[in-house]
């Protein structure tokens, strides 16, 4: 089957990227690796940053100065500025497709505040706000009449003198490989912050493979150093404990019972905060208890069945216990307002580094985000297939992807690749982490290397082609082994301390490093890194066009 738009992932940007590429005349599907209700958008549950009357230009612009602020100056004020413009906009399309956000008796919808905010701006549904909106674009998306493609796995881009002909994918539930031609392509796949596992709140599959495809397609990936840590996960299963519960009053303390940072910081210091409190020797905890137990059940009724029915707590009268885990990629594919340097490609959500985050992203700008971008993505995609026709696919290179898959199941193995994924994200958060230093990253490197070498004698041991788990995981590993490689070359680079990137041999901000870092894989495991262009010019624009009046 031919589609005029393939969108690869059912998160809220792809979802929306492929509902605003829908129009009569065309066709566009959606593919999802898995469940298409089993997004890592629905981690972001606290809520969803807007300002909600267009015409406040002044609060508009603070949305754009706390942004900017909390990017460490790394973020492109231009890209923010289109964020924040749009942000009321998107909210009443999000309420037109059905999204019911919290309101006061007079029907005004409720706004909580989050941290780094200098005004309340976060819009909620309860403490499920992106679950909420992922259903409604789902139904939405079925009803503008989007074909779903789930279990679908993308291995590689097809091209054609560097515009985009189609995707290469692994159908799960058979094993064969299929090529999904298309006139544009939408990659909305999610980051990496799954790689942590063990130390993550993603879900174990969320390893950055639509990353690691665009690596391999030659595309550059910027500020791949930046992983932002969630302060709050909760200690024993890695549950997010969504930033509304401190929005909403809950307080940090230790085990000595001291508060002892401001709980609305920025995620970057409240993280590293709570770090250094287990480095001292100290537990940490959220405490809820003086909500009561009415209030916690009406903003936050997720978090209490979870601290209840995983460890045992109830919240409303016991401390809960926890500890900071990998949550967001703030690097991403390299684009300009979605687009790429492979024409026809756009990319958006969470794996594009659109320039809004910076060093530190903001809690509640992930949705926002996400469908602000993903809206123009679709729209760009459904313009860009209008006069196009369909190119031709290289089928040498999807033999390649044939044989890669044989390979995997032709040998055998003793090897586990279950233990080497746990054994990759331990290092990861140890050395690559909250902290890092030269030596923790190169021990890193070294044995990721070691890994990635170790990871083309996996096979499976399973032969049966009927939905085999192994070999999805055999795949999403090597991806991971990929873009860890390029995070770590990235964080080695950066030496100096901005945001979630913290050097200890390097504990300042660097004025000449203001700068954004782009790696690009030239050849399989040899990665060329550099800093982009930071010219007077640039830096002047960036500083004064698009402001608002
Ligand atoms: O934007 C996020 O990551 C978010 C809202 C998370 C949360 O704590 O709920």
């Amino acid at each position: 089957m031919i589609y005029d738009v393939v969108v690869v992932g059912g998160g809220v940007a792809g979802l929306m990227a492929a509902i605003e590429a829908k129009k009569v005349d065309n066709t566009v599907a959606l593919i999802t690796k898995g469940n298409i209700f089993k997004s890592n958008s629905a981690m972001a549950s606290g809520g969803i940053n807007a300002v909600l009357n267009p015409k406040d230009s002044y609060a508009i612009n603070s949305h754009i100065d706390d942004t900017f602020k909390s990017s460490k100056s790394l973020a492109d004020i231009n890209a923010i500025t289109f964020m924040c413009k749009n942000a009321s906009s998107i909210i009443s399309k999000l309420e037109e497709y059905g999204v019911n956000f919290d309101k006061d008796e007079k029907g005004n919808i409720l706004q909580r505040p989050f941290g780094g905010g200098s005004a309340n701006r976060t819009c909620y549904v309860g403490d499920k706000t992106g679950f909420a909106i992922t259903q409604a674009l789902i139904k939405k998306a079925k009803e503008v009449g989007i074909t779903f493609l789930i279990n679908t796995y993308v291995l590689n881009l097809a091209t054609h003198e560097n515009s985009i002909s189609g995707v290469v994918c692994l159908r799960r539930s058979d094993t064969s490989v299929l090529v999904y031609p298309a006139k544009a392509v939408v990659l909305a796949g999610g980051g990496y912050a799954g790689i942590f596992r063990g130390n993550s709140t993603n879900a174990q599959d969320y390893t950055g493979d639509l990353l690691a495809v665009c690596l391999r397609a030659r595309l550059v990936l910027k500020d791949m150093e930046f992983m932002q840590f969630h302060p709050t996960g909760i200690a024993k299963t890695n549950y997010l404990v969504t930033e509304a519960a401190r929005g909403e009053g809950g307080y940090l303390v230790n085990s000595d019972g001291e508060r002892f940072i401001n709980e609305l910081e920025t995620r970057d210091k409240i993280a590293k905060a709570i770090l250094e409190q287990q480095q001292n020797g100290k537990e940490v905890f959220i405490d809820l208890r003086h909500l009561g137990y009415e209030k916690i059940q009406e903003k936050l009724p997720s978090l209490f069945n979870a601290a209840y029915n995983q460890v045992g707590i109830d919240i409303s009268k016991e401390l809960l216990k926890v500890k900071p885990v990998a949550h967001y990629s703030m690097g991403g594919v390299d684009t300009n307002m979605g687009d790429t340097s492979i024409k026809g490609l756009f990319v958006c959500g969470e794996m594009a580094s659109n320039g809004v985050h910076g060093a530190n992203r903001l809690g509640g700008n992930s949705l926002l985000e996400g469908t602000i971008f993903g809206e123009l993505v679709g729209q760009k995609a459904y313009k860009y297939t209008h006069y196009k026709e369909y190119l031709p696919i290289d089928y040498n290179t999807v033999i390649k992807d044939i044989q890669n898959i044989d390979k995997i199941f032709e040998g055998d193995t003793t090897k586990n690749f279950n233990a080497i994924r746990i054994s990759l994200g331990k290092v990861l958060f140890e050395k690559v982490g909250i902290i890092r230093s030269e030596k923790s990253l190169i021990q890193a490197f070294d044995y990721v290397k070691y890994l990635r070498r170790e990871s083309y004698s996996l096979h499976c041991i399973n032969k049966e082609k009927t939905n085999n788990v192994e070999l999805i995981s055999i795949l999403e590993l090597r991806n991971a082994l990929e873009i860890s490689e390029a995070i770590i070359l990235s964080a080695q680079k950066r030496k100096e301390s901005r945001g979630a990137h913290f050097r200890e041999d390097y504990p300042n901000e660097d004025e000449n490093l203001k700068n954004h870092i782009l790696i690009k894989e030239i050849q399989k495991g040899y990665f060329r890194l550099r800093y982009e262009d930071n010219s007077l010019l640039t830096k002047i624009r960036n500083l004064f066009i698009n402001r608002l009046d």
